[in-house]
């Protein structure tokens, strides 16, 4: 059973208003070992989905992998016992909530490789506003390697095009009869790099203890330096969460993650692959 936590009010006013917020202390110390645990496996026994980045060989590398949650045991009991769910329910102020994946970041010692100015929603398969992310690090962060958030990029009317995080470049576009058609009618954009890099817009980051989470809307733009540190990893846990009015959508590449749960789009985003996890008594 989800355990029950109670989220200050105004902390939910500014997820709603900024995209993105720090929560201190929410995981207690079994829970941030258990993920620790978790993380720790799958760094082992990483997917056919898992990527080792480097920005020149040799150097530390950025390690990601996904949708690993049905055989990492550790992370099974995060999903269905942990707070998240109640977190998550509370942020996106749904009553229901389906698990939609973890996606498990590290940045080794020594990473130059960074995390390119991106938001999340244009790689899913997900329409809805109430979808949301939860980004919670096992291990310190310094302020410079948290990830940063452009401040109320969530509601701005442009969708962005996903971006590889290896080159960097868009995704490809589909072809022949899935290609981009009448069915695709939303115009992507690409991601302003140049205007966020020269400050156009307010930049939220934080220093981050083991036990905090962030909490992040899915079309908040947000990306992240490499991890300078020389000793310390950058182990985190990202987990992905879909409420109410999430549905399924179709979008003019192939999706990231590659699941769609056999649902056909329109349909709420609730099925085996994407568990209901929690209800709001
Ligand atoms: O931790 C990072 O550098 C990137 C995290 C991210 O892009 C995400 O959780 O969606």
């Amino acid at each position: 059973m989800v355990e029950e936590v109670e989220v200050d009010k105004a902390l939910v006013e500014q997820y709603h208003r900024d995209g993105a917020v720090l929560v201190k202390g929410v995981f207690d110390s079994n829970w941030v070992e258990k993920v620790r645990r978790g993380i720790d496996k799958n760094l082992k026994n990483p997917s056919k989905y898992g990527e080792r980045l480097m920005a020149k060989e040799g150097e530390g590398a950025y390690f990601d992998d996904y949708c690993n949650w049905q055989w990492i045991e550790e992370f099974r009991q995060y999903v269905f016992e942990s707070p998240a769910a109640s977190l998550a329910s509370q942020f996106m102020r749904s009553n229901e909530v389906s698990f939609y994946h973890e996606h498990v970041l590290n940045k080794e010692p020594g990473t130059n490789k960074r995390t390119p100015w991106h938001h999340d929603q244009a790689y899913y398969p997900i329409d809805g506003h109430k979808v949301c992310s939860l980004w919670m690090p096992v291990d310190p962060i310094p302020r410079e390697t948290c990830v940063q958030f452009v401040a109320g990029s969530h509601i701005w009317p442009k969708w962005f095009h996903p971006k590889k995080f290896a080159s960097e470049n868009n995704y490809p576009l589909r072809t022949g009869e899935d290609g981009i058609s009448s069915s695709h009618s939303r115009t992507y954009y690409d991601v302003p790099d140049h205007e966020i890099e020269s400050g156009k817009w307010p930049i939220l980051h934080w220093e981050c203890e083991p036990g905090d989470v962030i909490v992040f809307h899915m079309r908040t733009v947000h990306g992240a330096a490499g991890n300078s540190s020389s000793t310390n990893q950058r182990r985190v846990l990202s987990s992905r969460w879909l409420g109410d009015d999430a549905v399924l959508a179709t979008r003019p590449w192939e999706v990231s993650p590659p699941i769609t749960g056999g649902l056909q789009p329109g349909q709420r985003a609730v099925c085996d692959t994407f568990p209901l996890v929690y209800r709001r008594e």
